[in-house]
């Protein structure tokens, strides 16, 4: 059997990065259903919102009050989950109730004064803003000796458990490495050591070779939907040069950066119509001060809509009890994606 007729059967899916597996089923696209591409009502576009925690020179929920900011803002997080002086603790009671403290600092970065303006909206030299202020947080951060990981995430959308609708997004750094990025650790390295090369350098060459699931590229980057997505739209978006962090990248990188976020979240938000949610979030090598060479740089994106504005995949059942599974496959999900424009719907519309 060869992939294309993969794209008739279920079968299962091997992540490379999380050595886990997915499960496919295409022949169930074909059962009957009668939802439609809804648009949801447009969000009312205010520059300023008085109420709005985010928004310079407004109160916040703990208190302080932001200054009248006039490009990016960092604050530490008013309800940090983490807190940088943690009491140390080490407990094991027969392997059974394990328990360790965490020491973590917690940052929210505000994209721009406006209120009104996510990533796919701004003006490109405005996102090469944002690109900077994660590289100098990164490399600030990095300099805390305890610091082993930095996060940084933007959970767009309620459906994503934003509590703001003011663009923005968080920086996690602690002491220990999360789950995932272990996991994903631990893959560069064995693939390293028996390959002798990058695990994602070798997939995006192949990638970029099959084309069949890259959604957009420009020179510095790329995005596709990976072989292994779970989420329907879920994509990957992979630096071209292996580079283990942000701040390692050029100058020019860091604005192609800028214009590939651009490219796949207009994509995004022109697939339905709507502010499109998801949870991305950059991989970076461990901040631990070793070379970690065999780490690359990366951004998954994981967005919960399936059919429309409204109707979002839900990760219950056999998915919390046996492993993930989708209907749509990666190709088509990437073909959809990319075959969309590149000018926001809505300012299409301002422009017709
Ligand atoms: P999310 O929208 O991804 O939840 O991020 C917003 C964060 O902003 C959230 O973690 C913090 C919340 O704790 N926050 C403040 O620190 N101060 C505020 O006044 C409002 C929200
Ligand atoms: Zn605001």
């Amino acid at each position: 059997m060869n992939h294309s007729q993969l794209q008739q059967v279920p079968h299962r899916r091997f992540n490379p990065l999380t050595r886990e597996w997915v499960m496919v089923s295409p022949h169930r696209t074909e059962r009957p259903w009668q939802g439609r591409v809804e648009k949801d009502a447009p969000a009312a576009a205010v520059r300023y919102d008085p109420a709005c925690y985010l928004c310079p020179g407004n109160e916040r929920a703990g208190g302080a009050r932001n200054p009248k900011y006039t490009s990016t803002f960092v604050f530490d997080n008013d309800f940090a989950a983490l807190l940088p002086d943690a009491h140390h603790a080490d407990l094991n009671e027969a392997d059974l109730l394990v328990a360790r403290s965490e020491s973590g600092l917690c940052r929210v970065v505000c994209f721009s004064p406006r209120h009104d303006l996510a990533i796919p909206m701004m003006t490109p030299a405005k996102v090469r803003q944002v690109v900077n202020i994660w590289c100098e947080q990164s490399q600030q951060l990095e300099t805390i000796p305890w610091v082993r990981h930095i996060q940084i995430f933007e959970n767009r959308g309620v459906l994503m458990g934003a509590s703001n609708p003011h663009p923005h997004c968080q920086i996690w750094a602690n002491e220990s490495l999360p789950n995932i990025p272990h996991r994903e650790l631990s893959a560069f390295e064995a693939y390293s050591k028996g390959k002798k090369s990058c695990l994602l350098c070798d997939y995006l060459k192949l990638e970029l070779n099959k084309k069949e699931r890259v959604v957009c590229q420009n020179d510095g980057f790329a995005v596709v939907v990976p072989y292994w997505a779970v989420w329907p739209f879920e994509t990957l978006l992979l630096s071209k040069r292996h580079s283990g962090a942000m701040e390692e990248l050029s100058s020019d990188e860091r604005s192609l950066l800028a214009d590939i976020l651009q490219k796949i979240t207009v994509r995004y938000d022109n697939l339905f119509e709507t502010p499109f949610p998801y949870s991305m979030g950059f991989h970076q090598r461990p901040s631990d001060g070793l070379p970690h060479a065999e780490c690359h740089f990366h951004a998954h994106y994981y967005p919960p809509l399936l059919r429309s504005a409204t109707v979002r995949k839900f990760m219950v059942g056999y998915e919390m009890l046996g492993s993930p599974q989708r209907d749509i496959t990666p190709e088509s999900a990437a073909g959809r994606l990319a075959g969309l424009s590149e000018i926001h719907y809505l300012q299409r519309s301002n422009s017709t």
